[in-house]
């Protein structure tokens, strides 16, 4: 019945290393602990076989196990930094194997694909997209980024970042993340935009709002945070002050136009891992970051486990609303009901000491809304 290894891993010899950061991990993923307490005992996902494809971290690592004490049974493959994971999940998916109750989605890409396929009739079970949870979206893109962005240029470069001006490109979720940490740090900081509102509210901020052809010559550090390509590009480069440091941590390697620093540049020195000073023809420096590819997972660690637990544990309510509900969802996309988006919000308030404030019955009539929520629409805009 086994025909395969049960495991597959480097070197079974670092577990214990990995349990002890897993107990670590564990105390900063409330949400994951609180729906083994809540869920623990009454086994909702019991006779569930789920199949995991994500990176496999030590946050992964504890949202298999919370998923087993729910009584699942568990198999996991990992992705790499190209992101296998939505291939693999079509692939499941379209084989439309009877077995399959439903998908619970991570990743914008992912979630893209799922809506290709089911534009092309090729969907056969109901899904959920987790990505565009607000719990999701705010950690994974603003709360997460905004730590890890310069823990990641630190870990390269150990740059001052106070007195220094940074250069954010975009201020959407990412960008007014990287931008408060960069301030935060004592830059003076100016942010680039497209859309007229995220200009505008960074000018509400007290930023500078300038194109990256003005940008380009007043800043020490540039951070790209668009989804875009081509934000910084060849004329750029040329107009930077001397070892200027450029990373990205938005969109995979699109938004800098490395392939130009190589083809153009003088000479290029690697200085350590992910680390590249570049001498222009114009004997200036340009010191690029992960090779322009995303710099809080190429120079530091990616997301803290606090920030995992927010998505992850959306991904279990998911995963118990479509086992427990067959029939209730559809075939197609389904977002996470509010409630449940703000019951995941709710899993993590007590390990930070937050005190919430209850709807009396009167307020709750005179607002119009259940006293235990949902609180706010469908559309509310956080
Ligand atoms: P978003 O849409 O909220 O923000 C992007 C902003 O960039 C928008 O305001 C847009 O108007 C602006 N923009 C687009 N093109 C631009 C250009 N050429 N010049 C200047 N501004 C431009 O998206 P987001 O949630 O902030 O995510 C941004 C990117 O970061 C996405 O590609 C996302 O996948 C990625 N992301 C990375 C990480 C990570 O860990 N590194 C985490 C979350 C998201
Ligand atoms: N995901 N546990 C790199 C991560 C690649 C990665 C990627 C994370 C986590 C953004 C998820 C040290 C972990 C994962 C560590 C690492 C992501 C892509 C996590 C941050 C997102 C394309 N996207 N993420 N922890 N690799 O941190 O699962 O480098």
């Amino acid at each position: 019945m086994c025909d395969k290894l049960p495991y597959k891993v480097a070197d079974i010899s670092l577990a214990e290393w990995g349990r002890k950061a897993i107990e670590i991990a564990e105390n900063e993923m409330p949400g994951l602990m609180m729906m083994r307490k809540m869920h623990g005992d009454s086994k909702p996902l019991k006779g569930a076989r789920i199949a995991g494809c994500l990176h496999m971290t030590l946050q992964s690592a504890v949202l298999i196990e919370t998923l087993t004490a729910l009584g699942a049974e568990v198999q996991w493959s990992s992705c790499n930094i190209f992101s296998t994971q939505d291939h693999a999940a079509a692939a499941i998916a379209k084989s439309g194997v009877p077995d399959i109750k439903g998908i619970s989605e991570e990743t914008t890409t992912g979630v893209h694909n799922l809506s290709k396929m089911h534009k092309n009739k090729e969907l056969k079970v109901p899904s959920f997209n987790v990505n565009d949870s607000v719990t999701k979206s705010k950690f994974d893109n603003l709360y997460g980024c905004r730590e890890s962005l310069i823990d990641g240029i630190k870990r390269a470069t150990d740059v001052m970042i106070a007195g220094k001006v940074a250069v954010v490109a975009g201020y959407g979720d990412v960008g007014k993340g990287c931008v408060q940490a960069l301030r935060a740090f004592g830059a003076r900081v100016i942010v680039t935009e497209i859309d007229p509102i995220n200009a505008l509210q960074a000018a509400m901020e007290g930023y500078e709002v300038t194109t990256m052809d003005e940008a380009c010559k007043e800043g020490n550090i540039f951070v790209t945070t668009t989804g875009c390509k081509d934000v910084i590009v060849g004329r750029h480069f040329e107009e930077m002050k001397d070892d200027a440091i450029v990373c990205n941590i938005g969109h995979f390697d699109i938004e800098l136009d490395v392939k130009w620093l190589n083809q153009n540049a003088a000479k290029k020195v690697n200085i350590k891992a992910q680390v590249d000073r570049y001498q222009l023809k114009n004997g200036r420096h340009i010191i690029i970051l992960a090779e322009g590819r995303l710099v809080n997972l190429g120079c530091a660690m990616g997301h803290p486990s606090f920030v995992m637990s927010n998505s992850f544990t959306n991904q279990v309510l998911a995963q118990i609303e479509l086992w427990t509900n067959p029939g209730k969802y559809a075939v197609g996309i389904h977002f996470l009901p509010k409630k449940l988006d703000e019951a995941v919000a709710d899993a993590h308030l007590e390990k930070l000491g937050v005190k919430l404030t209850k709807l009396t019955a009167d307020q709750s009539s005179y607002l119009g809304v259940s006293v235990d929520g949902p609180f706010k629409p469908d559309h509310y805009r956080y």
